[in-house]
Formats: structure tokens, C-alpha cells, sequence
């Protein structure tokens, strides 16, 4: 069985990061340890959330794992709660060398989420260097690449976004989430050789939060039992398709994936 450390938030209620990621990985047949950056009442959309931030506790815990010596084939890291995880997730992750896939959650729609600052990016940026996969969205794209954020998803925009972060030295980067003026959304992948895999289909005109968490862990799940990053990023991209279809409205509640896992076990 193939062991997965998850390093993001535990946001309790609102369905996003390590809420995603445990089931998801677990039903695609990982082992999944947990390394919360912070435990918050809901993800920051709903105003107000209580947040404890676990800075303080990362690397006691990291260290902890290292005397019963743990060892994992892949770390995802997510959503950080203070920019300062960023250098320690860096010292967790020289601990427990393994293929790194980073989602730098930090935006959407052009903006950051609440409660995070430009100090952010930058510290973002300087984990992004230690990742073999890049996860962004448009959004954190272009933050960390500092181009200009666009909305038209064109695929001159998306390769110049590409091309700038596999400068910080990854093997591959997929940008999610873009939409197109006609309807289309997607993922824009380039592996470090040039060689691109873009993925389009009809938007379904609903929005909901986490997604990209979901895409993330799926993708890890797929890359885990054995498929090429192209191809997991496909099956990461239907079954979020499938699952924002069969989640009735947009709310900030969360996407209905649970009845969707056996449909993804299928895949595997
Ligand atoms: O889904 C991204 C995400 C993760 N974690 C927290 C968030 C968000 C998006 O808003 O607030 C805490």
C-alpha cells in the first residue's frame, strides 16, 4: 500500500483540504497521514472562522515521526494557515525525501483568500522550488509567476504561465480551473520538456470551494496506483466534472463527493 502524507488544513466544517483528501486517498487505496497546518471552524469563504494555527507544532510532530520512523512515497502539501509554514514544511519535507506535488491554495478568481497577505506568495514561491508537481489555479499562478492575472483561459496565457513556474524547477505543472469565454474549462499541464496536455470540457455554471483540494487529491490517488501525470490529471478533472454535476447548488457547505467514490474506485 502506498503512503501519502497530506500537509494542509483541517477546516471542520465546509468540506475542503484534509476533509478531501483523507477519504478520497483512503478510498483509492492510500495510506494517508496528516500533517494539519492549522484547525479552523470552516474554510475562510464563511466570515469569521475560529482559526488555531499549528505553526508551533509542525516540526515537533515531523520530528516525533521521525524517531518511529515513518517514511512516505508522496507528500501533497495545500493550504497554509502563516507564511512562515512555509520554510518549515521545507525542513518537514528534507526530513521525509519523496516526490512532492504542491497545491499552492492561496486564491481565486484573481484575488487571495481572506486573512492571507502578499508575504504569502513569497513564501509560497520559495516552497514551490522544492516540489516536483505544481498544482495552482490560474489565480496562484499568476500570483507567484507576478504576470498579470487574465481571465480569458487562451492557451498563449496559460503556456506563459507555465513556462514561469517551471522556472522555480519542477518536473511538471498543471494550471486548473481556467475558464474560457466560450464555456470551456479545464487544466493546462507542461512537463519540464515542453511537452504540453491540455484538458477541456463544458463548464458546468456552478462554483464551489474545494475543488482544486479535490482535484489535488485525486490526482496524488491516481499517480499513486500507477497512472502517468497526464492521465491522473484527466481522471482528477472528470471527477470533479462529476461531482460539482451532482452536487445540487453552490454552497459554501461543500461539494457532494461522497456519492461519487465508487465511481472512482472504478477508475483505478
Ligand atoms: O480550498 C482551499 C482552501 C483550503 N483551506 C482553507 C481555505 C480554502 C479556500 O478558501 O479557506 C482554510
Amino acid at each position: 500500500m502506498k503512503r501519502v502524507l497530506s500537509i494542509q488544513d483541517l477546516s471542520c466544517l465546509g468540506k475542503c483540504s484534509l476533509t478531501v483528501a483523507l477519504p478520497v486517498l483512503s478510498s483509492m487505496g492510500c495510506s494517508c497521514s496528516v500533517l494539519p497546518t492549522a484547525v479552523l471552524s470552516t474554510h475562510t469563504a464563511f466570515p469569521g472562522p475560529h482559526i488555531r494555527d499549528l505553526t508551533q507544532d509542525l516540526k515537533p510532530v515531523a520530528e516525533h515521526w521521525h524517531t518511529v520512523g515513518a517514511s512516505f512515497d508522496a507528500i501533497t502539501v495545500g493550504y497554509l494557515s502563516d507564511p512562515r509554514q512555509a520554510e518549515l514544511v521545507g525542513q518537514v519535507l528534507e526530513m521525509f525525501p519523496c516526490p512532492v506535488i504542491l497545491d499552492p491554495a492561496m486564491g481565486d478568481h484573481g484575488k487571495l483568500y481572506r486573512g492571507l497577505g502578499e508575504d504569502h506568495v513569497a513564501a509560497m514561491a520559495g516552497l514551490c522550488r522544492k516540489a516536483k508537481i505544481l498544482l495552482p489555479n490560474v489565480t496562484e499562478a499568476a500570483l507567484l509567476t507576478g504576470i498579470p492575472y487574465r481571465e480569458d483561459g487562451s492557451t498563449a496565457y496559460l503556456r506563459e504561465l507555465a513556462q514561469g513556474l517551471l522556472a522555480f524547477g519542477a518536473e511538471t505543472v498543471i494550471i486548473t480551473g481556467f475558464t474560457r469565454p466560450d464555456g470551456q474549462t479545464g487544466f493546462f499541464g507542461m512537463h519540464r520538456s515542453g511537452e504540453e496536455f491540455p484538458y477541456h470540457a463544458q463548464r458546468i455554471g456552478k462554483h464551489f470551494h474545494g475543488t482544486g483540494d479535490l482535484f489535488a487529491a485525486v490526482f496524488t490517488g491516481a499517480l499513486m496506483a500507477g497512472k502517468s501525470a497526464p492521465d491522473a490529471a484527466t481522471l482528477a478533472a472528470q471527477f470533479t466534472q462529476r461531482v460539482i454535476a451532482a452536487t445540487e447548488e453552490s454552497t459554501p457547505f461543500g461539494i457532494a463527493f461522497e456519492p461519487e467514490l465508487p465511481w472512482l474506485m472504478n477508475q483505478l
